[in-house]
């Protein structure tokens, strides 16, 4: 049996998060169009009967640092990369050309001791920049195309992944026996992240930024329904009432949405109690 830690590295909306969920077969990580979607690394679980891989997804990393929350990403990803990794898989995306950012995670990528697979993302689409990208795989002792999106390729990626994993030793990876595969995170966290992703699905561009999701309270009722207390906090007031809609339409769409993703993964009928707030200071308290 082999084990081990497999670092993901890239620039925001590569694919990072859509290759864990769908590496998982469970969704552990929330995904969306706009980049910045991932805050904190995430670690999840991969089982089969070669062994057990803990998958680490970190936040993209980036060039801007200007405001407190973006400061904090980069150096939780940090964080997460100077941890220990037995396999580095840096995700390039062709379908947009290379910039800034990408050479910065290149540089990183260089820098890593664990061995490095390059992983061309997207396949299933038209890659207008692969040129650009060519490179990197004389740098890189292997490079791999995938769709994360499709799950194209994935067999030949783990694979890759097991040929340089060792084998699992006297200290096991995971201390303690778990059934769930989100090693890093709790219920609350969790649902928090879900009713995130509706906020940068639903909302326009700047807005997600300026906000994030708070759980308060998951309780059980008697009759078997999950009731949850939650609240989206927003940096300025005209987010809010941008959130919150015409008639309070677009916070009662986006509770909807939320619900029903939270419903599915619990197993479990939801109410969701969910207000919208002004915080000014939640990025300072919550990435300082
Ligand atoms: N067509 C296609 N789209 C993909 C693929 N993988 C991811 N996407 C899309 O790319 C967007 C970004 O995906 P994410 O998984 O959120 O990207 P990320 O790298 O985690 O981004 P950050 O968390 O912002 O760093 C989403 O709209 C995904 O659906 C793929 O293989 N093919
Ligand atoms: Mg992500």
């Amino acid at each position: 049996m082999k084990e081990g830690i497999v670092l993901l590295l890239g620039r925001p909306n590569v694919g990072k998060s859509t290759f864990v969920n769908n590496i998982i077969g469970q969704k552990v990580a929330i995904t969306s169009p706009k980049p910045q979607t991932t805050r904190f690394p995430i670690q999840g679980l991969y089982e089969d009967e070669r062994g057990k891989i803990i998958f680490t997804d970190t936040p993209g990393i980036f060039d801007k640092t200007k405001d407190t929350m973006a400061k904090k990403i980069n150096e939780t990803t940090f964080d997460a990369i100077n941890k220990e990794a037995d396999v580095v898989l840096y995700f390039v995306d062709p379908t947009r050309r290379r910039d800034f950012e990408e050479a910065k995670v290149l540089g990183i990528a260089r820098k890593m001791k664990a061995p490095v697979i390059l992983v061309i993302n997207k396949s299933d689409e038209k890659q207008k920049y692969l040129p650009q990208y060519k490179f990197l795989e004389d740098e890189f002792k292997e490079t791999i195309h995938i769709s994360a999106l499709k799950n194209h390729n994935f067999d030949r990626l783990l694979e890759m992944v097991y040929n340089h994993l060792p084998e699992a030793g006297e200290q096991p990876l995971l201390s303690e026996e778990r059934v769930y595969p989100l090693l890093n995170m709790d219920s609350k966290a969790f649902i928090g992240e879900l009713i995130r992703e509706k906020v940068f699905l639903m909302m326009g561009e700047e807005i997600p930024y300026s906000t994030t999701a708070v759980v308060d309270e998951i309780k059980e009722r008697e009759n078997g329904m999950l009731y949850i207390k939650a609240r989206i906090l927003t940096t300025n007031e005209r987010h809010k009432k941008m959130i919150i809609g015409k008639g309070a339409r677009k916070i009662k769409e986006l509770g909807s949405y939320a619900r029903k993703e939270i419903a599915l993964a619990t197993s479990k009928k939801v109410y969701l109690d969910l207000t919208v707030e002004t915080d000014p200071h939640w990025q300072e308290i919550l990435y300082s």
